[in-house]
């Protein structure tokens, strides 16, 4: 399997990688479909929403507080690593992501495109204010903080920069993402079941344009159907394999 993953990227010309929750799984993250996911009995899409926010903007708060804090606590791992370097490597063109945590920015992804925005971000219900709070250095003082954030700009309610449930993607990233997708002909497709949309139609994309699908997911997922490769292994294990391959490869081993 991982040979046959090296062959298709090492024939491939454009590249690209899409991935979910389950590739951030090994650095301690939760996805949202694994049995402890849930957050004081919560299932996440129940408050990833803007119903959930007007409702009570307290709890939806507290709940990215508690992601916030057990995502920044986390590191990138072998396979956000991988991407990273096959990036640089010019192997991967770039990575689509509908994870919010940073991670691949964190392992020096540059050609990212976030579908479903960054955790760390943080918008205005009302003016068009915005902060990313890793670069503000306000990170900390946000999450001692408890409530509704107050925007400094007019006061309103700060929310975090994440698309919820029933909003509209970034219309910037979408099309880039199916630009790129119209492109490739060939997508990694890590850890992802394959069920929100319309960021699901990505590898369908590649698909429907004559390009390869290759999936690292150890459990079938809704993308399984057209995988031209599936490879039933954790992502770390499986992306530590393929470019330790591929180097040996490059460099004529
Ligand atoms: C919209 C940010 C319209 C927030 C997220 C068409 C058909 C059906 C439904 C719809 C449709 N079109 C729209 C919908 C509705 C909805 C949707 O798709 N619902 C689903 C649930 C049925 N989509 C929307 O609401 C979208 N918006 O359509 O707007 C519109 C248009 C114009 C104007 C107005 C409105 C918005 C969707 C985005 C929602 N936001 N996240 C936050 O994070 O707080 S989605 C969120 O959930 C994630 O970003 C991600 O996308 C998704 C979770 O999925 P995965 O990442 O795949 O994770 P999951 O836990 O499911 O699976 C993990 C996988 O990893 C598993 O397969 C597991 O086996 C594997 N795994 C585990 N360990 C490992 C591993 N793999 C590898 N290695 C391991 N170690
Ligand atoms: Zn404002």
């Amino acid at each position: 399997m991982i040979g046959e993953a090296v062959k298709l990227l090492l024939r491939s010309r454009s590249a690209i990688a899409f991935t979910g929750a389950g590739i951030s799984a090994e650095s301690g993250v939760p996805t949202f479909r694994d049995p402890n996911g849930l957050w004081r009995n919560h299932k996440p899409e129940e408050l990833a929403t803007p119903e959930a926010f007007k409702r009570n903007p307290e709890l939806v708060w507290d709940f990215y507080r508690w992601r916030m804090e057990l995502i920044r606590k986390a590191r990138p791992n072998d396979a956000h690593l991988a991407l990273a370097e096959l990036e640089r490597m010019g192997i991967i063109r770039a990575v689509i992501t509908q994870n919010v945590d940073d991670l691949h920015r964190e392992a020096g992804t540059e050609n990212l495109i976030e579908l479903h925005g960054n955790i760390f971000r943080v918008k205005c219900t009302s003016c068009n204010y915005s902060e990313d709070l890793k670069k503000s250095g306000r990170l900390e003082e946000f999450l001692k903080g408890n409530g509704v954030p107050k925007c400094p700009n007019c006061g309103s309610q700060l929310r975090p920069d994440v698309v919820w449930f029933g909003e509209p993607l970034p219309k910037e990233a979408l099309e880039k993402a199916f630009e790129l997708a119209s492109k490739a002909d060939l997508v990694l497709v890590i850890g992802t079941s394959g069920v929100v949309y319309p960021a699901a139609y990505i590898p369908y994309i590649v698909k429907e344009r004559g390009g390869r699908v290759i999936e690292i997911n150890p459990k079938g997922s809704g993308i399984t159907p057209i995988a031209d490769l599936f490879i039933p292994l954790p992502a770390g294990k499986a992306m530590r394999g393929i470019l330790d391959s591929i180097k040996k490869t490059v460099e004529g081993g």
